[in-house]
């Protein structure tokens, strides 16, 4: 991993893949073709991406009960601790409509309302994240949202990863549908025979996949453009470098453009950080992916103080951060910009991935500049409530028509005074 001594401004972001002229025809096409044909279409992008034909689009209980067979009791007892651990947390982000009254007699106030139906878009491949189905589905319901879709493209067999579905299942989703790509985008959008439309989109996917969420945006809303994962670890002399190569590679092995990158003032644990994940990186399973990952956009950036590594940190804006110096709790109001924090060495970045209850769906590329993770806020929306009274309209209903009267909108001025003639 090189070292860096660091000075001026840096930046993690990496160039937003915004996919080639042929690659966005390719998905209006799919778009297109899903409006009119509906099912037919969905089925015929299966054949031809997936590489399977499917009788169903929906997930039948026979797929259910064998992937229940897959998992074992152990297994599906950690999922429903986790899936515990998650509500919780996700119920004290609940918001209340909320009306305040005047002496006037006026009536304001905002009415929060769940979103009626939502798509959850879950990749295919080893990106099928059984914990992102938890991370998505929860707290749509914690917000109360009625209709929760899945999408998820098939394998060769024709159905779902069995951590999926279980997951899916223990939620109690009802609908799972075997579709994915443009395709799956256009049919949670616009519907078919089979899959009513949701809306809203949540989920990451592929090029294809994050260029239909964007075509398809205004007829449904979409979450975020998630990018790949990022870790950042601050971290004093005090700090164990094996565990801190750990955490990089925790992220490095998810993606070869993940990014993993150590901030800190001690240049003897930078270099024994550089040598720990060389090590470990041996024996990792997914060696290729998270040694291409840390070649290209890792880094240990390496200050002259803990208070220049912070300004570092808050430069990078990182997804996930974790704050691994002697007194952790005391640098936190120092930190502006994190999707996440994670604070001392056992909390290891996979405790939030997978366990803790915070949600794992977080603003990459330094959007933790201006965003936030997912969470219950994105499921639900508002309306404001107005109420006036025949008092409070007599003492400002010529203010508002003289308002009106500014813009040259005299309806509006005559609406209000229609009252009192
Ligand atoms: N670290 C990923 C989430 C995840 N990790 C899922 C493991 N599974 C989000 O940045
Ligand atoms: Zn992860």
């Amino acid at each position: 991993m090189k070292i860096e001594r660091v000075t001026g401004r840096l930046s993690l972001r990496r160039t937003i893949e915004t996919g080639t002229e042929e690659q966005r025809r390719a998905v209006q096409n799919i778009i297109h073709d899903v409006r009119t044909h509906g099912d037919t279409a969905l089925k015929m992008y299966t054949e031809k991406f997936d590489q399977v034909t499917l009788d169903s689009l929906l997930v039948s209980e026979s797929e259910i009960e064998a992937a229940y067979k897959e998992i074992s009791a152990e297994m599906l007892a950690i999922l429903r601790e986790a899936a515990a651990n998650i509500r919780d947390y996700h119920e004290r982000q609940k918001r209340e409509s909320w009306m305040t009254t005047k002496e006037d007699g006026t009536i304001l106030g905002q009415k929060i309302t769940p979103l009626d139906a939502v798509g959850l878009y879950v990749p295919g491949g080893t990106a099928a994240y059984p914990s992102s189905v938890l991370m998505n589905v929860i707290p749509a319901q914690v917000a109360g949202v009625k209709r929760i879709v899945i999408v998820s493209p098939p394998n060769k067999q024709g159905t779902l990863p069995a951590g999926v579905l279980v997951a899916a299942h223990e939620l109690g989703v009802k609908e799972i549908y075997k579709v994915g790509g443009a395709q799956a985008i256009a049919a949670l959008a616009y519907g078919t025979e089979t899959i009513q439309p949701v809306d809203k989109i949540f989920g990451p996917g592929n090029i294809y996949v994050a260029l239909a969420k964007r075509e398809v945006f205004g007829q449904v809303a979409i979450d975020m453009i998630a990018g790949p994962s990022e870790i950042v670890v601050l971290a004093d002399e005090t700090a164990k470098a094996n565990e801190i190569a750990a955490d990089l590679l925790s992220q490095a092995e998810h993606d070869e453009r993940a990014s993993s990158i150590l901030v800190t003032p001690s240049m003897k644990l930078a270099i024994e950080v550089a040598n720990e994940v060389q090590k470990q990186l041996e024996t990792l399973p997914r060696k290729a992916i998270a040694a291409a990952s840390i070649a290209q956009y890792g880094a240990i950036y390496v200050t002259d103080t803990l208070e220049e590594a912070i300004a570092v940190v808050n430069e990078l804006a990182p997804e996930h951060l974790e704050i691994m110096a002697s007194e952790p709790m005391h640098l936190l109001g120092q930190i502006r910009h994190a999707g996440a924090i994670f604070l001392g060495r056992f909390s290891s970045e996979p405790v939030g991935d997978y366990f803790a209850g915070p949600n794992h769906v977080l603003p990459t590329n330094g959007t933790a500049r201006f965003s936030s993770g997912l969470s219950v806020d994105e499921f639900v929306k508002k309306s404001s409530i107005i109420l006036y009274s025949e008092q409070a309209l007599q003492e400002h209903g010529a203010k508002i028509a003289a308002f009106a009267r500014l813009e040259g909108l005299e309806a509006h001025a005559r609406a209000v005074e229609e009252r009192f003639k």
